[in-house]
């Protein structure tokens, strides 16, 4: 059909396939953003939605920042686009570096990657020829944990233990395992910060070590804490031990940070919140403030230096994306860093966390609520199921929430809440206070 005789589809809301959403739900009763400034969106009806999930996890400097915007701008003038193979352009390197320089212990050479799918992906290549290049080729297994989220592609799913992300996509990728989860564990409820319970879990490993045996192994993916699946912070010790156990058998400990990086544990980077240092970090999301796509892999020295041995005019990782470092995302991923840095905000999180844990564990005499859990800014709130309906009761709370001026985001039946980190005190007031009265009235 020519385009004319297609008419005029500028309003047409059936051509677009929205990921993650229920299309004919959303295209029956749409909820359309357009406009964003500071903690706000707003929507087409000119209402102001508080944002109370930083976007997706990933404005954490909230929208219209002027020092990410001036720096997108200036760029798109002075080079658009830089060729990512055998070029460079000054940015990356500076992006590189000075990342590094942010990030703890010996995790001093950066990758890049344009979202978290293609960061875990290229951990997870990374490791498996980490182990060839030193002779251990025979290390490929993957092992990843139940209800862990790692992404959409192949490997990222693979790893990945959600179901309902994993079942319609055949038999994903061979040689992997998973760990247990460490949701539910019986005296964790209401639990503040860290729980007490369940640091045995992450001996779930050394069973797989004698299944497997330790010399199959590439490496292990867990996020410090899951957000996807719905805020499950790491038992005390659990990350500690299973650091541990990789080290006894030479396995490769990969942390997804891809929503823990830059700040919403209210330290920079998980890895100084639990002071365990991963072997590879994935990030992405708020690395450039979600305002452009990016994401960064974070490895050790030694990962990197073991590809650099073959001849010197040779590619030593045949890996990488057209988009790596390009010359906008690192313009603005450095226009994020500065707003960071100057507002202290990868650090704001934990001024913020006992106000915030306060308000989070005062919906703990509401009807429905079955567990509370918080660490930096982020918080889960779990409602318990309506029978036979799962994830009803709390999409519910998502619709009322819209209504009353206030984005946050569901999974399963828990309310997630991740703010960008310039909210205010009277902020958090506000989106308590509407999940409160919104709470109470769910059947
Ligand atoms: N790893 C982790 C730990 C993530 O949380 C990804 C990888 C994939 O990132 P990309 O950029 O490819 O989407 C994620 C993404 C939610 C939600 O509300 C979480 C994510 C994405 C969208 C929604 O829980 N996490």
């Amino acid at each position: 059909m020519s385009a004319i005789a297609a008419g005029d589809k500028a309003n047409d809301l059936e051509a677009y396939w929205m990921p993650f959403t229920a299309n004919r739900q959303f295209k029956a009763n749409p909820r359309m953003v357009v406009g964003a400034d500071g903690m706000h969106f707003t929507l087409s009806d000119g209402r102001k939605l508080l944002d109370g999930i930083a976007g997706l996890w990933c404005c954490n400097a909230g929208h219209n920042r002027p020092r990410i915007v001036e720096a997108i701008q200036k760029q798109v003038t002075e080079l658009d686009y830089s060729p990512a193979f055998q070029m460079g352009h000054p940015k990356q390197f500076e992006l590189a570096s000075r990342l590094a320089r942010m990030m703890p212990g010996d995790l001093n050479k950066i990758f890049f990657t344009n979202s978290g799918s293609e960061s875990v992906e290229t951990a997870l290549k990374m490791a498996i020829a980490y182990h060839r290049a030193r002779g251990e080729g025979h290390r490929t297994r993957l092992i990843g944990r139940e209800k862990g989220y790692h992404g959409v592609n192949f490997g990222g799913m693979s790893v990945g233990g959600m179901p309902a992300n994993r079942k319609m996509f055949g038999s994903l990728v061979a040689g992997v395992d998973h760990l247990r989860h460490t949701h539910g564990i019986a005296g964790n409820e209401f639990s503040k910060g860290q729980p007490e319970n369940g640091a045995e879990y992450a001996d779930d490993l050394i069973r797989m070590i004698e299944l497997h045996d330790a010399s199959t192994i590439a490496a292990v993916i867990v996020e410090p804490l899951a957000g996807s699946a719905g805020v499950i912070l790491p038992p005390k010790g659990y990350l500690e031990r299973l650091r541990k156990i990789c080290d006894e058998h030479g396995i490769l400990l990969i942390f997804d940070e891809v929503i823990t990086a830059f700040g919403r544990l209210g330290t920079p980077f998980a890895v100084n919140k639990f002071d365990v240092e991963p072997d590879i970090v994935t990030t992405a999301k708020a690395l450039a403030n979600g305002v452009i796509p990016m994401g960064a892999v974070f490895v050790q020295d030694k990962i990197y230096d073991a590809f650099m041995t073959g001849p010197e005019n040779m590619v030593e990782f045949f890996h990488g994306y057209t988009f790596s470092g390009n010359p906008m995302a690192c313009a603005a991923a450095l226009g994020t860093l500065d707003t960071y840095e100057e507002e202290g905000l990868l650090t704001r999180g934990a001024e913020l966390s006992d106000y915030w844990q306060d308000a989070v564990h005062s919906l703990r005499d509401l009807p429905h609520v079955i567990d509370l859990r918080n660490m930096g800014l982020i918080a889960g709130i779990e409602l318990s199921p309506r029978p036979g309906a799962p994830t009803a009761r709390a999409f519910e709370a998502f619709l009322k929430a819209y209504e009353a001026g206030l984005l946050i985001r569901t999974t399963g039946d828990t309310i997630a809440l991740s703010p960008p980190l310039i909210i205010e005190k009277s902020q958090i007031d506000f989106a308590f206070g509407t999940l409160r009265d919104i709470i109470k009235t769910l059947d």
